[in-house]
């Protein structure tokens, strides 16, 4: 999140909503080439992997991989089925504008898509991790509730001076989320799902603790933005996240105003513990200490 970009004004080509066109027409063949490839890696890793909301959701939006989506047609699916819509933006928007659309079931998502020598790189989301990542999830009627239940409480946690809190949540479940179901653990955050290794790390590798989600719990850990998490948080269904979002956050905040925040790795009486990570990818460097 830029400090700053409460301030900035959206670029020349854009609405004052930050939205632009997607001119779809407009992708070369190059560029929906490195979808496809992104595509077929990631969809080969999913079956046992993504939660089934996420793998119905792909099978009802028609995201069969055939080149970048037509938000267009995708809309036309999307809104049918639970009202969200996608809008185009040229990259990060500011967190107000942000909590905006998603406060009116609108999904902001970039345009661009990353350089085929950058498949595994990302400084801004791209349309293959907002689309791919995203916008399954927003097919299904509970989880859409719970994005527009978060962008209503954006503007508030703004106001309140509580935003860094209220974005770990959205972190630990929209971005890096796992559910447990009857057939073990699955995935339904899209930097896992959009990202090659983490899709295989965050449910397989003995490094990373994975937790059972408490809402303030969740909102006392940091997070990493650069590398692999070194915590997952596990929902025991997505109706808790959307009951426990409902919630009147006030409360909340003042108590958290008073609690210290927790240690990425560390692990409290309190923790429904899932797995008790060795955390040797984190010590051993992690990215840094990679070749
Ligand atoms: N802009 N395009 C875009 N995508 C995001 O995920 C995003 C953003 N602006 C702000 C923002 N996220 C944060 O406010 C949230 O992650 C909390
Ligand atoms: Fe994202």
């Amino acid at each position: 999140m830029n400090p700053e970009s409460g301030a900035s004004a959206p670029p020349l080509n854009a609405r004052a909503d930050w939205t632009v066109d997607q001119r779809w027409s407009a992708y070369t063949p190059q560029e929906h080439a490195v979808w496809v490839r992104l595509y077929e890696r990631q969809s080969a890793l999913l079956p046992g992997r993504a939660c089934e909301p996420f793998l119905r959701g792909l099978e009802a939006l028609d995201l069969h991989g055939q080149g970048i989506p037509d938000f267009a047609a995708m809309n036309a699916k999307l809104g049918a089925l639970t009202g969200w819509q996608v809008v185009a933006v040229p990259g990060l928007v500011p967190d107000a504008v942000f909590f905006d659309h998603l406060a009116n079931r609108r999904f902001p998502a970039g345009r661009f898509i990353r350089k085929p020598d950058q498949l595994d790189y990302l400084e801004e989301p791209d349309v293959f991790h907002d689309v791919f990542g995203h916008v399954p999830m927003l097919t299904d009627p509970v989880f859409a509730d719970y994005m527009q239940a978060y962008g209503r409480g954006g503007m508030r946690a703004m106001s309140l001076g509580r935003l860094h809190n209220l974005a770990r949540l959205y972190w630990y479940t929209v971005e890096f989320g796992l559910l447990e179901t009857p057939q073990g653990l699955r995935i339904y955050g899209a930097g896992i799902i959009s990202s090659l290794k983490e899709s295989v790390f965050s449910l397989e590798d003995p490094s990373p603790n994975r937790l059972g989600f408490e809402l303030v719990r969740v909102m006392r850990t940091p997070n990493r933005i650069d590398d692999l998490q070194q915590v997952y948080f596990v929902l025991p269904s997505l109706q808790r996240l959307l009951d426990d979002t409902l919630q009147d956050f006030g409360p909340i905040y003042r108590r958290l105003a008073d609690l210290p925040d927790i240690p990425i790795e560390a692990i409290e009486p309190d923790d429904r513990v899932f797995t008790r990570g060795t955390q040797a990818y984190a010590t051993s460097g992690g990215r840094l200490a990679r070749t």
